[in-house]
């Protein structure tokens, strides 16, 4: 462990609590965020409600970090006896409720925890007026703490995102190659099946590498018969590191939710991105505005409006009846030039696990 980290940062030890809401970006982050922060020297217990995606994702666990199941008493479980108390640092993921006896725990503790709410990404400017205020605990077992909002972002107002110190991004590719390798993580897009016959029809030879789960599902309802220029190369659940390597090893990359999304952009390739979609059509929204903080080109646009059109928001898409555009080199070219921009854009704010530290460390020294 380089010895600069502990100088620069202060070491704590921190409860992470984190309820599986669907799909596997809830897990991810906290898993992300829980062993970034244990690379760095700090010690975390990980309460989740299902870990059941952590024996795929991260087999082999951290030396610092302690999974726990979620339970109304979670400070009574038998492997914690020793230290059944609060630690030093209390973040809920995404809004999850603490357990009651663990508020109560919490308040009468000597030393009060720092206890931070971590929401969802958005690249919405509503993040930076939001991002970390205070909201004071007025009713109920916690009454008289205070619990401080964390956004994560992509702006120097923000709470940044999770970029480890060993992060690795990928080389660039030729455009000009016989061979396209694209890697498919994603929910049920319409425009899937027509995407895949205009694949079919490219002069370049396709490997399509299909994630586990969603992705292989949306993929078995096609007809792929007759796709003679697409060799379809279904992959097993793999670990966070290997899911990385995936992104930066492949020409052009799907993804989907939320942590994907970000390790695409670490991974410097172009890229689709399926935002979970929402029956009310909320998510375009974020979608938008995700495109045009980072001013995307128009093939960019059109290619993720066309992605993320559902028959539930067909009324309210501003772009019905687009095409996807083509992965001609030129197109290609135009799209990595773009995500490179983003890169180095997203390189520049503090990255998330740093700033809760330093926010911890502040709020302590207060
Ligand atoms: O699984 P997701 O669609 O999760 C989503 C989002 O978190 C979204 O915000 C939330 O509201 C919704 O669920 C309920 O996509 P995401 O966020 O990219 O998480 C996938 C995680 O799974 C990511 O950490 C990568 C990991 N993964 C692997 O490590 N190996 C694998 O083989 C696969 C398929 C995924």
């Amino acid at each position: 462990m380089p010895q600069s980290i502990f100088k620069k940062q202060a070491i704590f030890s921190w409860d992470i609590f984190c309820r599986v809401v669907d799909n596997f970006g809830d897990i991810g982050v906290a898993w992300r965020l829980s062993a970034d922060l244990a690379h760095r020297g700090h010690r975390v217990r990980l309460w989740v409600d299902d870990a059941s995606a952590l024996s795929w994702m991260a087999p082999l666990g951290h030396p610092l970090i302690q999974v726990l199941p979620w339970s109304n008493h979670p400070l009574a479980h038998p492997d914690i006896a020793h230290e059944a108390r609060p630690m030093q640092a209390v973040i809920e993921m995404f809004g999850c409720e603490l357990p009651d006896s663990f508020q109560q725990a919490m308040k009468s503790s000597n030393e009060k925890p720092i206890w931070i709410n971590l929401e969802y990404l958005s690249a919405e400017p509503y993040v930076e007026r939001m991002h970390t205020l205070e909201s004071p605990v007025l009713h109920g077992t916690a009454q008289g703490l205070k619990k401080i909002f964390f956004y994560p972002g992509f702006t120097h107002q923000t709470g940044g995102l999770i970029r480890e110190q060993s992060i690795q991004t990928s080389p660039s590719f030729s455009f000009q190659s016989k061979h396209l390798k694209i890697f498919l993580f994603c929910y049920e897009p319409t425009a899937l099946d027509p995407w895949l016959k205009q694949l079919n029809q490219m002069p370049v030879h396709i490997e399509l590498r299909v994630t586990q789960g969603r992705a292989q599902n949306a993929l078995e309802r096609i007809n792929t018969c007759d796709f003679n220029n697409i060799q379809i190369n279904n992959l097993p659940f793999m670990t966070q590191e290997l899911f990385d390597q995936q992104l930066r090893e492949c020409d052009f990359n799907c993804v989907r939710g939320e942590d994907s999304w970000i390790r695409v952009i670490w991974a410097g390739k172009p890229f689709l991105w399926q935002i979970y979609p929402q029956d009310d059509g909320v998510h375009l929204q974020k979608l938008e505005s995700f495109l045009d903080l980072f001013k995307a080109p128009q093939i960019v646009r059109q290619a993720h409006r066309v992605w993320n059109n559902t028959p539930k928001t067909t009324h309210l898409h501003p772009f019905k009846g687009l095409q996807m555009p083509e992965l001609t080199p030129a197109n290609l070219k135009v799209w990595t030039d773009w995500v490179r921009v983003v890169q180095s854009d997203m390189m520049a704010p503090k990255d998330l696990t740093s700033q809760l530290i330093d926010w911890t460390t502040k709020s302590r020294l207060k």
